[in-house]
């Protein structure tokens, strides 16, 4: 147990190591994660997905960070060694990559997210951080970890599980918690099939967000006990969360409590971008005149690795037609001739022809959208070529046929789609 010391005399952020899991296999964005980890997802037209947790660490003070990577990393790493690598061990700051390299036994790879941290505690012992902020890398939210870290030692807890009250039924994929009057939690089942409610509020349930705070010390002899626990599945969620639920001191954070936002965005944000059409609705959201999100926001910034590159370009064609966006968001590097969009997201080097018209289109980095084509309520992988003339959007059967639609009717469209088209 670490009470707090009223006479620390700075914040204990910066006694703190934030862990990042970003190795799971996010296999419900479907294509998107072909080839990349999920938080290697580009998100917002400038940044990926894991840039959110990072940035909230650092935005709150945490100078020391450790991402934990397994499934299709490649372009993960890459995007971390060029973004994230700022973090200076002369200035007492660190920033590890921890790969699933077998390095506790030969035969084993990273088992479930405990063992993602377990694996390392070597690692995390050399630093000697007083507290661990788990986080996982697939998140969209803005949040400030010092607050957390407050309540985590005031209340005295063997570890803190940030929460958030979601629809009963949304809850089947989360872990589920029931607290006491004073947010101390009493019960928690991971992933049920029916959701208990809170009592009172029949159709809300109060859910696990997956991050945790620990005291380093509690946290490693807690790893170690669960790896000699015959059975488990080395998992946060399925095993030590509630072992000390059971046996322990587990307290509930409300994310309302430490989520950061401007006179703006007034309401708590956080979404797991799991799905297709979430994944599509989080980035067309920021289109909004007001959006839940604001990435525009200098006191949270959202950092990432981003190209240098030119600005972005909007011209006529031959024929005099404007090319023209509204209400959306256009990166560096785009070009926008002669073409109509609307309510859309073009990420970096995205070249819009002439006659072309999207809208609701999340376009992810290096895409040519040929002259003529007409695309609505679709994401668009990177570096995919639409050919002249395809219209997505207005035929529901060609559009399951062709690419992949999902019930809400958002059409996933990548390159090898495109080309099955002959
Ligand atoms: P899930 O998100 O379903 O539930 P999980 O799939 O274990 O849990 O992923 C958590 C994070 O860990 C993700 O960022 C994932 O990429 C990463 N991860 C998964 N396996 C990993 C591995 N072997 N190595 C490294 N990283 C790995 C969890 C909790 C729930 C909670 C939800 C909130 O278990 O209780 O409600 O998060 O989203
Ligand atoms: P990003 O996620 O940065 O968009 P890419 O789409 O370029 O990255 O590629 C995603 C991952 O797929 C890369 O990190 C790489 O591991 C793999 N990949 C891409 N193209 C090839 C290729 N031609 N051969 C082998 N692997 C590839």
């Amino acid at each position: 147990m670490t009470q707090h010391d009223p006479r620390r005399s700075h914040p204990l952020a910066r006694d703190a190591m934030a862990y990042v899991l970003a190795g799971g296999r996010g296999s419900r964005l479907a294509e998107l994660t072909d080839t990349r980890a999920k938080p290697a997802v580009y998100f917002g037209g400038k940044s990926r997905i894991i840039d959110f947790a990072l940035s909230n660490a650092i935005n709150s003070g945490i100078r020391r960070i450790g991402v934990a990577t397994q499934y299709k990393a490649h372009s993960l790493i890459r995007h971390l060694q060029r973004g994230w690598n700022f973090l200076r061990p002369e200035r007492n700051e660190s920033f590890d990559i921890l790969p699933a390299s077998q390095r506790v036994s030969e035969f084993q790879w990273y088992e479930g997210t405990a063992d993602a941290v377990y694996q390392n505690i070597d690692i995390i012992e050399s630093y000697a951080p007083e507290f661990m902020v788990i986080l996982a890398g697939d998140h969209i939210y803005k949040m400030d970890y010092e607050v957390m870290l407050q309540q985590h030692c005031n209340s005295g807890a063997d570890v803190t599980v940030a929460c958030m009250e979601v629809p009963r039924m949304e809850a089947v994929g989360f872990g589920v918690m029931h607290v006491d009057a004073d947010d101390r939690i009493v019960d928690f089942v991971e992933k049920p099939a029916d959701p208990p409610a809170i009592p009172g509020q029949p159709d809300v349930a109060l859910a696990s967000l997956g991050i945790y705070v620990f005291s380093t010390r509690l946290l490693i002899d807690e790893l170690r006990r669960d790896a000699d626990t015959p059975g488990s599945s080395r998992d946060f969620g399925k095993d030590l969360i509630p072992y000390l639920v059971k046996h322990g001191h587990a307290q509930a954070h409300r994310f309302g409590d430490s989520c950061v936002r401007t006179a703006e965005e007034p309401a708590a944000y956080w979404r797991d971008v799991g799905t297709v059409d979430a994944y599509w609705e989080a980035n067309i959201d920021l289109t909004d005149v007001v959006p839940q999100l604001d990435l525009y926001d200098r006191s949270w910034p959202l950092w990432t690795y981003s190209e240098i590159t030119p600005p972005a370009k909007f011209v006529h064609d031959h024929d005099g037609r404007r090319g023209s966006a509204v209400s959306s968001l256009i990166a560096g590097d785009c070009i926008v001739s002669g073409s109509t969009i609307h309510r859309s997201l073009l990420s970096t080097g995205v070249r819009a022809h002439s006659y072309s018209c999207l809208d609701e289109a999340v376009v992810l980095p290096y895409t040519h959208i040929g002259r003529g084509a007409r695309l609505s309520r679709v994401v668009i992988d990177r570096g995919v070529h639409i050919p002249d003339g395809l219209v997505v959007g207005e035929d529901p059967v060609a559009d399951a046929h062709r690419f992949r639609r999902t019930d809400k009717g958002i059409c996933l469209i990548t390159q090898p789609m495109i080309d099955r088209l002959g």
